[in-house]
């Protein structure tokens, strides 16, 4: 890759080979230049290693499972959202519409509620740049110019190329850094709001140790990772899920009978419902897989010399699980190309797991924000297909669900559709 050796894993057994099977000596995070300068330069969690990262990872996924957050649980804050997304969708009175701003607008407000503790008016205009920012940083990091910054990273230095990549960053962190400093102010030991107050609680705990992980610099990148990682991601899935839903009418018609079946109309989803509704739970993985969200995975690094097959990679060297790979493998299921929710059903319509479902990765790096990402997924999609019938202002034959950028992110092309309320 560019001046430097790398090692690419491909197929679900090389992969699974490595992130399992060798779980603690593929354990440590590999540099990607574009990776380096969108988290901080390796202060937060998602790229740290060592003690750090052991520390900040336990806080945070501690954190994200509810415990000590406040009042809200994570699922009602999901849920309090999924309604205004809904009302905001009405509010279109079944115009065809781009719906990118309309889903980052709620995904956002979920990481908002529970590492702010607050949510956003959807007009609020610092909200709306903060939105703009996200939005960015996921397509920079996808497009042309970002692999190439990857592999040659002096092209930061020269000016222009990568200057709205890096306002976008910098933009996001001064948010964040702001929201920390009045977190500060209103603090109260006794009684958390949010991810910050937590942080800021452990900070205190831990002031008489000079080692501590739990600093000024840790909280703002800690929270930074969190925002980064939770937003464009979420949301990216939402829109290209309800392109792949807008494309087979046959799909989203067996979800909404099963959400009939289940959930009714009296009442929101909740996560219960879940394990209740295996061809809801198909989909949304089969959408997962289907889009390969983050087709190359995040870099890993070897603790020390590894002999791996006939190879041995050298301590320190980079390592790729290449997700894509793992998801299209012909070898783990039965449709690989297609979006076709059969890949997670069995013969009986029951859902039907698959190790090779590793959109969030696997062993010991794997995504902190799963279980958060998949309980937005749930509660959105059933939300808004309990409200809503999707349609299509062009031919079926015409929405195109190859990625329009493809990067480190997988970007579906621009579309539009109107929600067409069903009650
Ligand atoms: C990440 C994401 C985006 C960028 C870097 C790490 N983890 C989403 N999850």
């Amino acid at each position: 890759m560019g001046m430097k050796p790398v090692v690419v894993l491909c197929s679900f057994e090389a992969v699974k080979e490595a992130l399992i099977d060798n779980g603690d000596e593929f354990a440590d995070r590999g540099y990607m230049p574009l990776l380096d300068r969108m988290t901080g330069g390796g202060h937060g969690v998602i790229a740290s290693n060592g003690d750090r990262w052991k520390q900040l990872r336990r806080f945070s996924l501690m954190t994200l499972r509810n415990f000590g957050m406040g009042k809200k649980s994570i699922e009602e804050r999901i849920q309090e959202e999924a309604q205004f997304l809904v009302e905001e969708l009405h509010k279109a009175n079944k115009q065809p519409l781009d719906p990118t701003f309309f889903f980052s607008k709620a995904v956002s407000n979920v990481i908002c509620s529970v590492v702010f503790g607050q949510r956003f008016d959807y007009e609020d205009k610092n909200f709306l740049q903060l939105l703009g920012y996200l939005n960015y940083i996921l397509r920079a990091a996808s497009s042309f110019s970002g692999q190439m910054y990857n592999i040659f990273p002096i092209m930061g230095k020269i000016p222009g190329i990568c200057t709205k990549f890096f306002r976008a960053v910098d933009g996001t962190h001064a948010f964040i850094t702001e929201r920390i400093n009045s977190h500060m102010e209103s603090l109260d030991p006794a009684c958390p709001r949010d991810f910050i107050d937590c942080f800021l609680i452990k900070k205190g705990q831990e002031k008489d140790i000079p080692q501590s992980e739990f600093h000024m610099e840790a909280a703002v990148n800690t929270t930074f990772d969190m925002f980064i990682a939770g937003t464009e991601t979420v949301s990216t899935t939402l829109r290209y899920g309800l392109m792949l839903l807008l494309k087979h009418p046959e799909v989203t018609e067996h979800v909404q009978n099963e959400i009939n079946q289940v959930i009714g109309r009296n009442r929101a989803p909740c996560i219960d419902d879940r394990s209740h509704m295996p061809y809801t739970d198909a989909v949304s993985h089969e959408i997962q897989r289907f889009i390969d969200l983050l087709p190359l995975g995040v870099p890993h690094k070897v603790t020390c010399d590894v002999h791996f097959r006939d190879y041995v990679i050298p301590k320190g060297t980079t390592v790729y699980p290449l997700l894509s790979s793992v998801l299209w493998d012909p070898k783990q299921f039965k449709y690989p190309t297609q979006f076709n929710p059969e890949n997670f059903l069995d013969s009986n319509g029951k859902f039907c797991r698959n190790d090779a479902f590793m959109p969030f990765s696997s062993g010991k790096r794997i995504c902190a924000g799963e279980g958060l990402a998949r309980m937005e997924l749930f509660l959105f999609l059933t939300t808004i297909l309990q409200n809503f019938t999707l349609k299509s202002p062009v031919d079926l034959e015409a929405i195109d669900v190859t990625p329009e950028i493809s990067g480190f992110g997988n970007i579906p092309r621009p579309y539009k559709l109107s929600f067409i309320p069903v009650f």
